[in-house]
């Protein structure tokens, strides 16, 4: 009998999660439990860390889980990696539903950096008003760069002090939308964005602003990611599905 694990946290694992109900296939839905509030799913959803890979092949036991979709964040590289562990050691079968990263069109001033603090070696130079598209895990990285004031976009407003000194915070969650990203762009005055290839649609609005306002963004790339089976449709998922229940 077919039992499906989607991790989520993303924009892919709720549409999944909408098919998977619809089709009323036996499925657990799993946050990490980084914001307050997740969107609510139409599944059983758990909310938390399984305690590294022993812990997530304990609960594939004890939920008798026969399908792992791994359908996080391109950046989620740890829950990704121990998904690939966990399949290999105890035969599950698992495929990650991720999203093709985004390529910089015309028009677009990208500078690719490799991780966040290439990012901040970036944003060495002159003070500028930089938007910090990143979220709230990687903000204390740029307190190395004390002379720009960041203007932070975060899902929750901060529950303790951050170690930014010249900040605004933007409480906002995604997807968002090109009107509302000119918007913040202008009234904040900014002058260079700071975000990560995270690819597919909840974040993109943002660079087609700063494309239409020319500014520059600096593009944090993708973790490297242990080679498995991925799909970029639901549609994908949903035959694989089949084809192995
Ligand atoms: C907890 C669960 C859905 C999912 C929606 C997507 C789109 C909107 C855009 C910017 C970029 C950022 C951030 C972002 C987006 C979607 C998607 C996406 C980027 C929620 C959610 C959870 C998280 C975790 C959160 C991180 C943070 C990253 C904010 C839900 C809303 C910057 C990534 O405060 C924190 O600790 C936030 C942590 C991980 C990255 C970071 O390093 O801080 N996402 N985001 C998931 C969990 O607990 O398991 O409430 O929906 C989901 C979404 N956020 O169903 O429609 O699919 O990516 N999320 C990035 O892409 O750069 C914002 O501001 O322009
Ligand atoms: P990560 O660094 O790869 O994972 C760190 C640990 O968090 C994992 O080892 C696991 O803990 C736990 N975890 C991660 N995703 C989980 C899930 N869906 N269900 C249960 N536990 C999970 O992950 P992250 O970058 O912190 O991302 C956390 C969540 O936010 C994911 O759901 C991801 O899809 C979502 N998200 C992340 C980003 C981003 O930029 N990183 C963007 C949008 C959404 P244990 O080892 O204890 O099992």
């Amino acid at each position: 009998m077919i039992k499906i694990l989607i991790l989520g946290g993303t924009t892919e694992a709720s549409a999944l999660a909408d098919a998977i109900a619809k089709r009323g296939l036996p499925a657990i839905f799993s946050y990490a439990g980084r914001v307050s509030s997740p969107k609510p799913q139409p599944l059983p959803t758990r909310i938390g860390g399984f305690g590294g890979v022993s812990g997530l092949i304990a609960f594939l036991a004890q939920e008798h889980i026969t399908h792992i979709v791994d359908a996080t964040h391109p950046f989620a590289a740890q829950m990704s990696t121990n998904v690939v562990a966990a399949a290999a050691q105890c035969g599950v079968k698992a495929i990650a539903f991720t999203r093709p990263a985004w390529r910089p069109v015309v028009g677009d001033q990208w500078q690719s950096v490799a991780s966040v603090d290439e990012a901040v070696s970036a944003l060495a130079g002159p003070p500028q008003r930089v938007l910090l598209a990143i979220g709230r895990m990687h903000l204390a990285a740029f307190a190395a760069q004390t002379q720009h004031h960041y203007v932070l976009r975060l899902v929750d407003q901060p529950d303790r002090p951050l170690s930014l000194a010249d900040y605004t915070a933007v409480i906002d969650r995604g997807p968002f939308t090109l009107e509302g990203d000119m918007a913040l762009l202008e009234t904040q005055r900014i002058e260079r964005i700071v975000c990560k290839n995270s690819g597919g649609e909840g974040a993109a609005s943002k660079l087609t602003a700063a494309r239409r306002l020319g500014l520059p963004v600096v593009m944090i790339e993708r973790p490297q990611l242990p080679s498995r089976l991925e799909a970029h449709t639901v549609d994908e998922v949903m035959s694989w599905l089949g084809d192995n229940s």
